[in-house]
């Protein structure tokens, strides 16, 4: 999908800081971040990255059914997380897991999910307003979008105290954004003014759709159809992710309506566990998105404004003991319960169900001891 003239861009690919006109207004929210929040930036995509490859790995080992990786995606994902303030309520997709992170989620409880030993994962009131992981494709929009018309209701937004005033932020991609519950999403919000921004993270593809098929019209545009104020950014430029989220999100929880900020990325990594990208898209395509690299860019940008060898030394340490701790704790875990398959389909009992389970049992105890017939 062409990159439209006005895409907000302030770190450019060889990490550079190059603001160009569509940026200008973005510019004083980075310069009021100390050096401790920008150096967090780094901190949490390096961390996030090296989780992902790990927790790759371990699905690779049989210690989870399905891992989604989110490889590619940190500068959208850390940027815009950055941006929310405590008061915010954040639906998301299912591999925001930086974000999920940083508003204390335990990574541990998101692979305990995708090992099959929870069907939810966590409460989001006690985890910084961080709503479930949401498989049905962009229906999170439309939750995001009746929790922003229920804040509305209780005059939670609109005050103009920034701290206090309280918004929504969901999370979806390119191929989400076709779904017919995105769209109600989008009348609803642009009918009632909802405090919320919609956060499409365009990483080119739906499993093996590209975005090209998805729509003839730049994605951001869609949002702007329905009256929505719409802007594309670099979602590689965790700058402009953080600056612009912050900018949309805050005017919103102002009484300003919904907000729709489509960043351009890409998924490096497969689409899950379970999904071989070898089979649909071309090695030139990937290689080209890997040039622009989130990580790499931020990086040379820090290095740049003089950043010691020392701090990069330790987040690399930081991540490789984040690493380990998920490992010892993954297969710490334990296997779910065999029969829960079963006992969770219906709430009374159900007679194939149970012909099954009773298949089932049946099956293991003819492999004996060992596991083996
Ligand atoms: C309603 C619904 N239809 C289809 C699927 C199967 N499915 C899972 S992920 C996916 C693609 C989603 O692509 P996109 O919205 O671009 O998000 P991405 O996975 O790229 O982050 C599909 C079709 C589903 N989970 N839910
Ligand atoms: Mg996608």
């Amino acid at each position: 999908m062409a990159k439209a003239s006005s895409t907000v861009q302030l770190l450019s690919a060889d990490g550079t800081l190059q603001p160009g006109v569509a940026a200008d207004e973005y510019l004083p929210y980075i310069d009021a971040l100390d050096d401790s929040m920008l150096e967090q930036f780094y901190r949490d995509m390096v961390v996030v990255r090296r989780f992902d490859v790990e927790a790759t790995n371990l699905q690779r080992q049989g210690q989870m059914g399905l891992w989604v990786p989110s490889m590619g995606q940190e500068a959208a994902q850390v940027g815009s997380g950055h941006a929310t303030r405590a008061q915010d309520h954040i639906f998301p997709a299912y591999r925001e897991h930086s974000i999920a992170i940083m508003r204390g989620v335990d990574a541990i409880d998101i692979v305990r999910m995708l090992r099959g030993l929870t069907h939810g994962g966590w409460n989001p009131a006690e985890h910084g307003n961080f709503h479930l992981y949401t498989l049905v494709i962009g229906s999170q929009t439309l939750h995001a979008t009746g929790y922003a018309m229920g804040i509305a209701l209780d005059g939670l937004s609109g005050t103009g105290n920034v701290e206090k005033d309280e918004a929504t932020i969901v999370y979806f991609g390119d191929g989400a954004s076709s779904q017919g519950d995105v769209s109600e999403a989008f009348v609803f919000a642009a009918s009632y003014q909802t405090p919320q921004v919609f956060f499409l993270q365009n990483n080119h593809w739906a499993i093996s759709v590209p975005v090209s098929t998805q729509s003839r019209t730049p994605l951001y545009l869609r949002g702007t159809g329905f009256g929505i104020p719409s802007v594309q950014v670099d979602g590689n430029d965790v700058l402009a992710s953080f600056a612009v989220t912050r900018k949309n999100l805050d005017e919103a929880r102002g009484g300003a309506g919904p907000r729709l900020i489509e960043a351009l990325t890409y998924r490096i990594g497969a689409h899950t566990s379970s999904d071989d990208p070898t089979k649909y898209r071309t090695d030139a395509e990937l290689q080209s998105w890997v040039k622009r690299d989130p990580i790499a860019r931020y990086e040379t940008w820090l290095r740049g404004r003089g950043q010691s060898e020392k701090f990069f030394a330790e987040v690399a340490a930081q991540a490789e003991d984040f690493a380990a701790d998920i490992r010892t704790r993954t297969r710490e875990l334990g296997t779910p319960p065999v029969d829960n398959m079963f006992d969770f389909v219906y709430s009374e009992p159900h007679p194939v169900i149970d012909l099954q389970k009773k298949w089932l049992a049946e099956y293991e105890a003819s492999l004996g001891e060992g596991g083996e017939n």
